[in-house]
């Protein structure tokens, strides 16, 4: 399978597509700010890693929300926040979508959380 193909697979499944990918699928609607991590600045540049690739990133201040619109395989998610060379990007949290819900919590504490991320069932 080259790449292209996977690319496509794996970020942005039709319903019909996703029904055959064992685990289920989700589509990523959208994410939101609640508080920014960062100590370069006052933004972050998060990314989310999914199925085992970067499916978004984007650049976003507290109380942004950006769009994400793209499915996924499997129900686990991790959130990054990539930092200029020398420095490593920061793991910001992860989460394993369930059924019942419809948000996530990514990164900081249970009672404050750093992202919201949005999702639907497909
Ligand atoms: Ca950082
Ligand atoms: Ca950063």
């Amino acid at each position: 399978m080259n790449n292209m193909v996977q690319e496509q697979l794996f970020t942005d499944l039709t319903s019909e597509e996703a029904a055959i990918v064992e685990g289920g699928a989700y589509r990523l609607t959208t994410i939101e700010c609640l508080r920014a991590t960062d100590g370069f600045g006052d933004a972050d540049e998060p990314y989310i890693n999914a199925g085992g690739r970067k499916v978004w990133s984007g650049s976003m201040q507290k109380g942004s929300t950006a769009t994400i619109n793209k499915t996924i395989s499997g129900n686990r998610v991790t959130l990054y926040d990539a930092d200029p060379w020398p420095n490593d990007d920061d793991l910001i949290g992860s989460g394993i979508l369930s059924k019942k819900d419809r948000t996530e919590l990514l990164g900081g504490s249970k009672g404050n959380p750093s992202y919201r991320l949005r999702y639907k069932i497909v």
